[in-house]
């Protein structure tokens, strides 16, 4: 086999292996359920190889969604064998909110909406895949179609921040980029409750060494913000008024403007052009937020910290959020491709590829081994190339890929990898690096 092929081959193994049937886990062991951004990318990747497991993989999440739109970040695998923490008995949602679905068990906070680029690309894999697939999966489409727009209409509704435009979020792990940076003053904010109950980390256990993942003072804090999202009854106004941590995310709302574009072609296909100029009025209003907060010394988005009004300009992915967008002019394109490709990101010189990392190498809070603080994500590296491709940056997409497929060479399907020595780092085999790897070697780019 060549070596395209039989890093496909490994990948497609991967997806099946961590498959349930039902759900994808985002990873063998450290995280043994299905994340919410997790199962959009399993979903890309599933396209290539399965597309009725990849039509299946977003049925089986949005059958956790809840009555009021929101899609959780985790759907429970009732049958998980393996222990993650924390789980339902933490967040033991249906007994807080009566929105919460009975079944599946859910966590009670978000992830970013991916879901509707992952429909897509699904339907753009599908076309090309005779005609008889092409039909099954725009019936498809059509079928997830109202609950997506729901999950939108959620985001509009209980997390578009009236003052800034930005989606607010409560919890770090609702970003995605869990100890990031980027959340460093909102969390120092964070005062830990002395009625916490103590608890028992699992994750360590999975990784080769503790310094890969968050700090025990980090846990303390998500642990605690669980207790405050659950004392709230999951309910966004009242956190509003309580939540100890609320932030507007220039990437989730970069996200939100990308996918709601997306979703706004999807229902103007369906028929539906009322829905098409709302889902445009979403795009339109999250991309002019992800604008209005870009920091004009550095060129990159900044997040703020909602409780303070403060700009957080730390350099992490998050200041590529008006790439990810879209719909740039040319000069602001132009500036953040040439920061993206320049000296304090993928051009530094310390790096082994030349691929962005999480956060700046020249940035003071920049540390190669942990987790969000600055290795390089090769799932976001496909989000990075999707956008890329969007903006017609085929040439620096095309760099990203092949940098990238030479980085999994080492066949660990690693969830980060060190930027400078190109250590696997965190979960091996994880879902979503080898469903960026399936897109990028047999998807058309
Ligand atoms: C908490 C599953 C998820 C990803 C997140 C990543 C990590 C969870 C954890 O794993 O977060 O949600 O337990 O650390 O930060 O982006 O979705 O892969």
């Amino acid at each position: 086999m060549t070596g395209s092929l039989s890093l496909a081959a490994r990948a497609a193994y991967i997806l099946r292996d961590n498959s349930t049937g039902l759900i994808t886990r985002a990873a063998p062991s450290l995280y043994p359920h299905q994340w919410s951004w997790d199962a959009g990318f399993n979903a890309i990747g599933l396209a290539s190889v399965d597309l009725p497991r990849a039509r299946l993989e977003l049925d089986s999440l949005f059958a956790g969604q809840w009555r009021n739109g929101m899609v959780p970040h985790i759907v429970f695998d009732p049958a998980g064998a393996v222990r993650y923490w924390p789980g339902p008995a933490q967040w033991q949602c249906q007994r807080f909110n009566e929105d919460a679905p009975a079944s599946p068990a859910t966590s009670g906070i978000t992830d970013p909406p991916v879901h509707a680029i992952a429909v897509d690309r699904i339907l753009a894999v599908a076309a090309s895949a005779g005609a008889r697939e092409h039909e099954i999966t725009l019936g498809w489409a059509a079928h997830l179609y109202p609950r997506l727009l729901a999950w939108h209409r959620f985001l509009a509704r209980d997390r578009a921040d009236k003052e800034t435009g930005l989606i607010r979020l409560f919890h770090g792990w609702e970003s995605g980029t869990d100890n990031s940076p980027r959340w460093d003053v909102p969390y120092a904010n964070v005062q830990v409750g002395p009625d916490m109950p103590g608890y028992t980390r699992s994750d360590r256990s999975h990784v080769s060494s503790a310094a890969q993942r968050p700090t025990d003072g980090e846990y303390d804090r998500y642990l605690w913000l669980i207790e405050e999202a659950r004392e709230a009854g999951y309910d966004a106004s009242l956190l509003r008024e309580t939540g100890s941590f609320q932030v507007g995310d220039v990437l989730f709302t970069a996200i939100y403007a990308a996918a709601s574009d997306l979703l706004a072609v999807l229902a103007a296909r369906l028929g539906k052009p009322d829905d098409a100029a709302e889902l445009r009025d979403y795009a339109a209003e999250a991309r002019a937020a992800v604008l209005g907060h870009v920091d004009e010394a550095s060129g990159l988005a900044a997040d703020v910290d909602l409780r303070t009004g403060e700009w957080l300009r730390t350099e992490t992915y998050a200041g590529f959020a008006p790439l990810i967008a879209g719909g740039l002019s040319a000069a602001m394109r132009e500036r953040q491709v040439a920061l993206l490709t320049g000296p304090r990101w993928a051009g530094h010189p310390d790096l082994k590829w030349p691929l962005p990392p999480s956060t700046s190498p020249s940035s003071p809070a920049f540390n190669p081994d942990c987790y969000w603080r600055g290795p390089v994500w090769p799932v976001f590296t496909w989000l990075l190339t999707w956008a890329l491709h969007r903006s017609g940056e085929d040439a620096v997409a095309g760099q990203f890929r092949s940098a990238s497929l030479k980085q999994l060479g080492d066949h660990t399907y690693a969830e980060y990898y060190n930027p400078v020595n190109g250590a696997p780092l965190g979960s091996h085999h994880q879902s979503w690096t080898a469903a960026a790897a399936l897109d990028w070697l047999l998807a058309e780019q």
